[in-house]
Formats: C-alpha cells, sequence, structure tokens
C-alpha cells in the first residue's frame, strides 16, 4: 500500500490515524474503498511520530467493529423481555421522559450514570460527559475508574496535587525499569502511552538497561526480564515499603537533595521503620536478601523509575502501593528527570499548569448511601452500585445511564449487579451491543464505532512517554441509525436542562472560552468574538479542541500566520506531531498547598495503620489473580471472529504444588468459589504462578440469555471472574475494588458416575 499518497487508486483513499482500543494508540493507515464504504486493509502507519508501524493484533478489531453483524444499527427498546427496533426521536423522548420524571419524583440522585473504560478513548467523550453529568444533576456517578486507577490518582493526588498528575516511566531513556504489577507485553501499556512495548523493552536491554518484574506471576514481560520477582498478592505496598526501608538504613537518600523537592521526608523514613526486608519477607515471599540487593541496583542505577499499575492498583493496599512506587523513584532522585519518571505536557493543556487551585483534594466531599464510601474526584466507588439499587430506602438509585460500559463483567460481584440491575425502574445504555449488561436496559441507543468518528487522544497524550499530537479522521460514515456520542450527550444535557443540544454546545463553548481567555491567562489579549469568529471553522468537539490547542502550551494563540498548533496545523501533520521528549516540569507544575512534593500525606500516613495489620496476618489459602491476553480488551472485543478464534482463553493457571495436594489433572475441570460466588473453569497447570495463586483472566462470561454476541457466546465464553471478586474488599482509602488477592477454594469437578 503506497504510504504518503492518500489515494491510491480511484476507489482506494489511505487514512493516517490511530487506533483508539488501547493505551498504546498506535499509527495506523487504513485503506477504504470509497463505493464500497468498507475498509480493505489496516497496518501500522511507519511514518507515525510514536508508533513508526508498529501495531499489535487486535488492530485488525478497528475495522471488524464496523462490520460486526451483531453490533447495534438502531435505537431499540425491551418490551416484554424483548428488544424492537425503534426510531431516534422515540428513544430521545422515552429516555428524557422517565429520567425527568424519576428526578423528580424523587431527587437527582435517584438517577447514577457509570462511564466504561472506552470512553477514555474518545475525545468527545472527554468533552461532553462532564456536560451531560452536570444535566442529570446527580453525585451518583460511577465508572471503571474505580476497578483500576483510582488509587494511583488519589496518591497522585496527594504527592503533587493533581489526581491526574501522572508521574509517566521515561521509558526510552532510563536505564532501570521496575515494574510491579504490570503486564505491558500483554497489556501494551497503561498509564504508560507507549506504541511498541516489545521493541522498547528490547531496546531497554540493548542499551545495558535493567528490567527487573515482580508479579505472582511468570508474565510475559516477566519472561523477558534480568530478574522475576514472585510476590504474594496486595503485598507490595509492604515489599516497596522494605525497599524504602533499605534506602534509608543505608544511606541511599540524598536527604539534601530531595527535601528541596519534597516534604516529610523524616516523617517517611519513621514509618518505614518497622517494614525492614525481613519484617515483609513472610508476608510478600520474597527474600530479605533479595530485597536489599534491589534496593541497592535501583539506587545506583544511573536513572531508574518503578511503574506499578493494575496488580498494586487493584489490591488491598493499592492506594500505598501506589504512592509508594512514587516515592521510590522521588527518594532515589528519580522524579522528573530525564530516565526516570516525568510529567508529560500534552498539546491541549492550559499553558500554566500552576493556574489550577492548589491544595485542593477533592476527596469524601460526599458518601454512598449504604456503606459511607468517600467520593472522590467527583465520583463514588463502583463496587457501591449494586448496594445502592437493592437496598430498599427512599433515596435509592432508581435509574441507571451506562455509556460504554459493561459493568456486569467488569465490577465485583457481578451476579448481585446483575440481579440489582432487573430491579431499576429504567435504565438506558449507549454502547455498540446487547451484551451482559445492556440486556437490562430499557433503551440501547447505539453509538459511532472508532473508525466512524475522528479522534484526538486527549487522557494518553497526557500520559505519553514522549510529548506529541495527534488527530484521526474518520475513514468510514457511522451507518445511518446510529448516532455519534457527542450528538446524544448534547441532546440528552439539553433537554434535561428543558433547553436543546445547541445550547448545551453554546455553554459548553463560553465557559471554555472564559478559561482559556480570561483573567490571569496569558491569552487574556485574544479578542474573544474574533476567536470565536476562528473556530466556528469546526463544529462539535472539534471547536473545542482547536481551541484548547490553541491556548495550549505549543499553541499559535490565535495570531494569524502564527508557528504555533491549531486544529488545522494538525490534521495537516498526517502521521502526528512530534513535541519532544519529556522535559523537567517541577516545581511549576505542582499543585500542592506546600508547593513541593508532598511525601507523608495524613491521609496514607492514617492508612499505614491498615497495612501494619496485614504483617500480623498468617498467609494461608489459595488467592486468586488476573490476567490479560494480547488478542482481547476487557469484555467487549471477544464477538470478533478474528481475534476469538484459537483455543479457549479462559482458562485456570494452577501451581503444581497445589495441583498435586488438590488432585488436579491439566484440563481437568474445578469449580472456583469465594464468599460471593462459585464458576467452573478448566485447569492449566504451570510454575508460571507462585505456589498459592491461581490466575482467571476477566471479561469473559458470554453466556447470558438475552445477549446478543453470537460469536463471542460461540468461540469465547469463558466465565466471568468477576462472580468471584467480592464487592466487600476495597482498599479501604480509596474505596477502589480489590480484584486481586481473592481467597477461593478450587475443587475438582469429578465426572458423574
Ligand atoms: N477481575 C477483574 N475485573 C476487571 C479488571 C481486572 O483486571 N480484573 N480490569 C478492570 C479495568 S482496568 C477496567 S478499565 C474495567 C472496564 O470496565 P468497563 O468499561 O465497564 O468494561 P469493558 O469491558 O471495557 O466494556 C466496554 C463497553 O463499551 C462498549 N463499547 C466499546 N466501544 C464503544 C464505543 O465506541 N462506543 C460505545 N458507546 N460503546 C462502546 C462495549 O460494547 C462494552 O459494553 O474492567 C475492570 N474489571
Ligand atoms: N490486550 C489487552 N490490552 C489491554 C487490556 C486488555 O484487556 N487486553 N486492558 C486495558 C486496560 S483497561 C488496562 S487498565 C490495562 C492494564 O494494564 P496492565 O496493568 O499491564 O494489566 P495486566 O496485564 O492485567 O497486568 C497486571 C499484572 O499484575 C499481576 N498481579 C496481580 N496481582 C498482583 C499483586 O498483588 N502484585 C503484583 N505485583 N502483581 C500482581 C498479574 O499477575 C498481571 O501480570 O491494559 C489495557 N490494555
Ligand atoms: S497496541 Fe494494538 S490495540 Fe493497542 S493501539 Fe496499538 S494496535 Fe491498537
Ligand atoms: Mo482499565
Amino acid at each position: 500500500m503506497a504510504d504518503s499518497n492518500p489515494s491510491i487508486n480511484d476507489e482506494i483513499d489511505v487514512v493516517h490515524r490511530s487506533c483508539t482500543l488501547c493505551e498504546a494508540h498506535c499509527g495506523v493507515s487504513v485503506a477504504v474503498d470509497r463505493v464500497q464504504g468498507r475498509v480493505v486493509d489496516v497496518r501500522g502507519d511507519e511514518r507515525d511520530v510514536m508508533s513508526r508501524g508498529y501495531v499489535c493484533p487486535k488492530v485488525v478489531g478497528m475495522s471488524a467493529l464496523s462490520e460486526d453483524p451483531d453490533r447495534l444499527r438502531t435505537p431499540v427498546k425491551r418490551v416484554n423481555g424483548e428488544f424492537i427496533e425503534i426510531d431516534w426521536d422515540e428513544a430521545l423522548d422515552l429516555v428524557v421522559s422517565r429520567l425527568t420524571q424519576l428526578r423528580d419524583t424523587h431527587g437527582p440522585n435517584s438517577l447514577a450514570i457509570y462511564l466504561g473504560n472506552p470512553n477514555a478513548h474518545d475525545f468527545a467523550s472527554n468533552l461532553s460527559m462532564p456536560v451531560l453529568i452536570r444535566a442529570l444533576e446527580t453525585r451518583w456517578r460511577f465508572s471503571a475508574t474505580s476497578v483500576d486507577q483510582l488509587p494511583k490518582m488519589l496518591s497522585s493526588c496527594l504527592l503533587f496535587g493533581s489526581p491526574s498528575a501522572f508521574a509517566v516511566p521515561d521509558i526510552d531513556r532510563t536505564d532501570f525499569l521496575l515494574v510491579l504489577g504490570a503486564n505491558p507485553m500483554a497489556s501494551n501499556g497503561s498509564i504508560m502511552t507507549a506504541p511498541d512495548m516489545p521493541g522498547r523493552l528490547r531496546r531497554l536491554r540493548e542499551r545495558g538497561g535493567r528490567l527487573v518484574v515482580v508479579d505472582p506471576r511468570r508474565s510475559e514481560t516477566a519472561r523477558l526480564a534480568d530478574e522475576h520477582l514472585s510476590i504474594r498478592p496486595g503485598t507490595d505496598a509492604l515489599f516497596l515499603f522494605a525497599l524504602v526501608h533499605v534506602l534509608f538504613e543505608e544511606g541511599h537518600v540524598d536527604l539534601k537533595r530531595v527535601s528541596e523537592q519534597a516534604t516529610g521526608l523524616e516523617e517517611l523514613r519513621a514509618l518505614a521503620l518497622e517494614f525492614s526486608p525481613e519484617a515483609v519477607a513472610a508476608a510478600t515471599g520474597i527474600a530479605a536478601s533479595e530485597t536489599r540487593e534491589l534496593a541497592r541496583e535501583f539506587a545506583a542505577a544511573p536513572s531508574a523509575a518503578c511503574y506499578g499499575r493494575i496488580g498494586t492498583c487493584t489490591q488491598e493496599f493499592g492506594t500505598l502501593a501506589s504512592w509508594l512506587v512514587d516515592v521510590l523513584n522521588t527518594i532515589t532522585g528519580n522524579l522528573d528527570r530525564p530516565g526516570g519518571v516525568m510529567f508529560p505536557r500534552p498539546a491541549h493543556a492550559p499553558p500554566e499548569f500552576s493556574t489550577r487551585r492548589k491544595g485542593r483534594v477533592p476527596y469524601g466531599r460526599w458518601h454512598t448511601r449504604v456503606r459511607s464510601l468517600p467520593e472522590f474526584g467527583g465520583e463514588l466507588p463502583v463496587a457501591a452500585l449494586a448496594e445502592e439499587i437493592d437496598t430498599p430506602g427512599d433515596d435509592r438509585v432508581r435509574a441507571l445511564l451506562t455509556i460504554a460500559g459493561n459493568p456486569v463483567c467488569s465490577t465485583p460481584n457481578s451476579d448481585r449487579l446483575d440481579r440489582a440491575l432487573e430491579g431499576l425502574e429504567f435504565m438506558v445504555s449507549v454502547d455498540l451491543y446487547i451484551n451482559e449488561t445492556t440486556r437490562h436496559a430499557d433503551v440501547i441507543l447505539p453509538t459511532s464505532a472508532p473508525l466512524e468518528r475522528p479522534n484526538y487522544p486527549m487522557l494518553f497524550h497526557g500520559l505519553s512517554v514522549r510529548n506529541h499530537a495527534r488527530w484521526s479522521p474518520a475513514v468510514l460514515e457511522p451507518p445511518a441509525g446510529v448516532r455519534h456520542l457527542w450528538e446524544i450527550a448534547m441532546e440528552l444535557a439539553g433537554r434535561m436542562q428543558g433547553a436543546d443540544a445547541a445550547a448545551a454546545e453554546d455553554l459548553l463553548l463560553s465557559n471554555r472560552l472564559g478559561v482559556a481567555l480570561g483573567k490571569g491567562s496569558p491569552h487574556s489579549g485574544v479578542n474573544e468574538p474574533q476567536a470565536r469568529r476562528a473556530l466556528d471553522a469546526w463544529q462539535g468537539p472539534s471547536r473545542i479542541l482547536d481551541l484548547m490547542l490553541r491556548t495550549g502550551p505549543y499553541g499559535d494563540g490565535f495570531q494569524d500566520g502564527g508557528e504555533g498548533l491549531s486544529l488545522q496545523a494538525l490534521i495537516d501533520s498526517k502521521h502526528g506531531v512530534d513535541l519532544g521528549p519529556l522535559e523537567p516540569v517541577l516545581p511549576e507544575m505542582l499543585t500542592t498547598s506546600s508547593g513541593r512534593v508532598e511525601l507523608a500525606p495524613d491521609l496514607i500516613v492514617e492508612d499505614v495503620e491498615r497495612l501494619r495489620a496485614r504483617l500480623d496476618r498468617p498467609t494461608k489459602g489459595l488467592v486468586l489473580v488476573g490476567r490479560r491476553h494480547l488478542r482481547s480488551n476487557n469484555s467487549w472485543m471477544h464477538n470478533l471472529r478474528a481475534l476469538s478464534k484459537g483455543r479457549e482463553r479462559c482458562i485456570l493457571l494452577v501451581h503444581p504444588e497445589d495441583a498435586d495436594r488438590l488432585g488436579v489433572t491439566d484440563g481437568s475441570r474445578v469449580s472456583v468459589s469465594s464468599r460471593v460466588g462459585k464458576v467452573v473453569a478448566p485447569v492449566e497447570i504451570t510454575s508460571d504462578v507462585m505456589p498459592g495463586v491461581v490466575s482467571l483472566p476477566h471479561g469473559f462470561g458470554h453466556d447470558r440469555s438475552g445477549a446478543r454476541l453470537s460469536v463471542a457466546s460461540e468461540f469465547q465464553p469463558g466465565v466471568n471472574s468477576n462472580r468471584l471478586t467480592d464487592e466487600l474488599r476495597l482498599d479501604e482509602l480509596s474505596g477502589n475494588a480489590v480484584l486481586n488477592g481473592i481467597p477461593v477454594d478450587v475443587e475438582v469437578l469429578r465426572e458423574s458416575p
């Protein structure tokens, strides 16, 4: 396929954009037959500024999603358990009238909203969801955040002042990468946008760098590493504290230098005293000598980055572990320096980080009704969603709006949520499929698939290992019966406020203009009516993006013929704009009240008590952890034939010692049970998992009646591992669900005689 030539013959156009299926956001070149209106080829864009041609096997999903016969192509409503097609007017009227009626009768908190992971990958969602949420007026906001990175957001907020101040490993320059609870060889990286993980990790080793992986399973990433340490699930905070302990004890902390950057160093040293490598070894399963050796190597490396992800977040001490990851980076002088962990500066960011309000921790301003779990960043822990619906009371949740989410597959104690959704008075879902969750909806509104809409990876440019900007044009027309999420959100928001979509859009633009050009902004001299006229070249989310780019750190500031970025400039750069390696941004970007990194915030210090108690708890029984597969993505790509073919993937991994004790053989079927539920799965015996740990992937269980997932239910039905995870087990500080380290019993199923 000719690369730079936009048209390789009369019918075939090649469009360069990015894949939005995972956080890597690889550049792709999509060949589309304009006559037939279909994609004929998708491959890596060799000239993409970040990915240089790399793509993973999931990329075929980009076009397969648009073509999936099971995909919804028109709104549907549920009548006597069957979905019937309706038109958009009827669908929207029904949704607005039912939601308004419930809100008027029972108050706004009778409506709840759940946003799923694909929202993160769609800039139209990033910009429009706050508008919709404001219009609903509810405080009952949930999302996949609280089964994912919430602990990292809380610890980042406490350390650096903002929930979105993520310190990203400078993977291309580091001499030492210490990975805990992440498997970027399968996941392609998370909170670290870095396409081509295999290439980047290979180059790290080739330049003499070291890779150490701490994981209860010898994962695909651990296989590549110089060293793999098996850790007992849920004990990373103990292990990291032990590293910190050694660094202080052996004098590896440059006290003077670190205190210039950070507060709380003495308090931190005192906290770490009791967590010596010897004291934590029995709990973590890692020998004290190995911990000491690792601490010395990390400190001695010219540059080093510690990185933790799902395994360190979705566990009992998620916030403490996430905090300690950045503590380790900070006290070894690796925060905000090349080769350490650094903060990206995306093109759409406000020009001065420091214009944000300082010292504000949006935590615990309201709580859930039943368990009194704290709000963070405006939302509540999704582990509480089912009980907020099924626990009687005048102020219970009566209606739910899910947007690009599948909480029945993705959140703990799925069976309870599955039942609770049946008890709702009204449910509406915005989704591509009738799946385990949306089958409960009264109305489903179908949206465009990724190739049918333009995109700018707003969140992921803020997590990138290199500053860059990438525009993705739409490649296909959406089917006639579907709408873009932006249109749906604005329509619902406008109508819920007694106005219309245009009014909702206008308000958003005015607010954004006020911030971008208002008092204190470097662009306060820009004439607003003139800016508005310039922005009128665009519509919808693109108009807001243009404003953000032009007033961002690399923007043209609305200067005619100016050098800087604008949406048009980005569109013209078909393979992205490289904005250079990450650069130091401290202390300017810190928004803590002290203006420094706060190493010992009160909330964290108080939570250490809980960790202390863990030291006295004996380690016994089997615990369950999860895993990801390169060819799938959470719960929703199993319906694509190209990705689902091949051997069964939803398999329980069991260590040979445990298998012997349990009498389990390879391929036998076992029942796995926990406090909340039971599933049956086939077994693979492997010493990849450590003794005492079993591993089952999440995102399966596509055998539910009423869903329309013909390929998934036939080829990869599997079982839903969240029928085992327990909604009562939380990282108590953040309210994030514990999805790893679940106590389970495994029993062999005897063949019936
Ligand atoms: N046990 C266990 N559970 C986990 C995890 C784990 O590691 N272990 N991981 C957790 C994590 S990290 C996450 S992020 C969550 C994910 O939790 P969710 O976001 O709730 O689940 P997904 O499986 O990502 O479901 C995405 C939904 O969006 C729909 N969708 C996909 N693309 C689009 C689109 O373009 N438009 C619209 N409108 N809909 C779309 C899909 O059909 C699907 O219904 O799961 C969590 N659950
Ligand atoms: N192919 C594919 N890519 C994906 C996804 C997908 O489903 N499939 N999902 C996307 C999403 S939403 C996310 S959030 C990211 C997640 O990206 P990653 O964090 O890289 O996710 P995982 O591959 O689940 O890796 C988690 C690792 O943690 C280990 N682990 C479990 N418990 C513990 C523990 O207590 N301590 C330690 N140290 N390790 C533990 C597990 O064994 C596993 O190897 O991936 C994204 N990319
Ligand atoms: S790694 Fe695969 S799924 Fe992720 S963006 Fe790249 S091609 Fe898409
Ligand atoms: Mo996630």
